[in-house]
């Protein structure tokens, strides 16, 4: 089995410090969060930005210097920043961050209820600018799939040329309004996946340990952080997304997958700058 792709999600857009205090909204504080996931064994950093007061933003500007910060800490490391951003956000706004050449990006393949009142849009038409403005700049799309049928958005998407192959999915698991995170669900979204491609699980809170595993176990990779979880376990607050990547690392080590490098993570993926 090839190495283990450990992706930090270190901040996210709706997660706050009143859920966990320790989630970071300054670029000191995100510097600081990307710097131990790196170090605990994370090869890329799922980056979305916040003002100092923890509002979602997309602003470049703020990309910017959060990236920056980032890369004077931990140099090697793949920077993977959303163009998901926050629930509301237009189109325009969510791909500030592209103006940035990042080797990836988020490419959301669907829309879905988030919850409430909210819904995370992502029309057709805004999947293909998205999927156009990453090809015609090189950047890696990673295709964040919540339901099966956004693997079928993004399927069609690449017959059609707008995204590349081989092609790199999330298959993210167990928001309200998408997949839950029962084993047969990872089985179904894996088998649907066309030859080729990689995948990283993000289980979403209680169901993010198994499904972890689950991943590791059929040759896929893992993505965990503040963005997907706050809890190390029922009623314990992670004190850091390191916490949450050197547990990733211990499952990897007692199933015996070693952990891929920066370097290894970019000839896994294909990446080409
Ligand atoms: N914040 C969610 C609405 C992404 O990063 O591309 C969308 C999200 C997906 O987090
Ligand atoms: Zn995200």
């Amino acid at each position: 089995m090839e190495k283990l792709i450990i992706t930090a999600a270190i901040c996210g857009a709706e997660v706050t410090k009143e859920h966990n205090p320790n989630v970071p909204y300054t670029v000191d504080e995100i510097r600081k969060e990307a710097k131990m996931a790196y170090d605990a064994g994370a090869s890329i950093i799922h980056l979305h930005v916040r003002e100092d007061d923890g509002t979602p933003t997309q602003s470049k500007e703020r990309y910017e210097a959060c990236m920056e910060a980032i890369r004077e800490s931990c140099p090697d490391v793949i920077i993977q920043p959303s163009t998901g951003g926050a629930v509301g956000m237009s189109a325009d706004e969510r791909l500030q961050p592209l103006e940035l050449s990042p080797e990836m990006a988020t490419l959301d393949c669907g829309t879905l209820n988030f919850g409430g009142d909210e819904i995370f849009v992502n029309t057709e038409n805004m999947i293909k600018e998205f999927a156009t403005r990453m090809k015609d700049q090189g950047i890696k799309p990673e295709c964040e799939v919540f339901d099966k049928s956004m693997i079928d958005t993004a399927l069609r998407m690449m017959k059609k040329g707008y995204i590349e192959n081989p092609m790199h999915f999330n298959l993210v698991m167990g928001v309200n309004g998408g997949i839950s995170g029962e084993p047969r669900d990872l089985v179904y979204l894996v088998e649907s996946l066309p030859e080729g491609s990689t995948f990283t699980v993000s289980g979403i809170g209680r169901v993010q340990l198994q499904l972890s595993t689950m991943a590791i176990l059929m040759g896929g990779h893992v993505r965990v952080g503040f963005e997907d979880n706050i809890y190390l376990r029922k009623g314990e607050l992670a004190e850091s997304n390191a916490d949450f990547v050197k547990r990733v690392v211990e499952l990897a080590r007692i199933l015996g997958r070693e952990v891929a490098s920066p370097s290894e993570t970019r000839e896994i993926l294909n990446l080409s700058k």
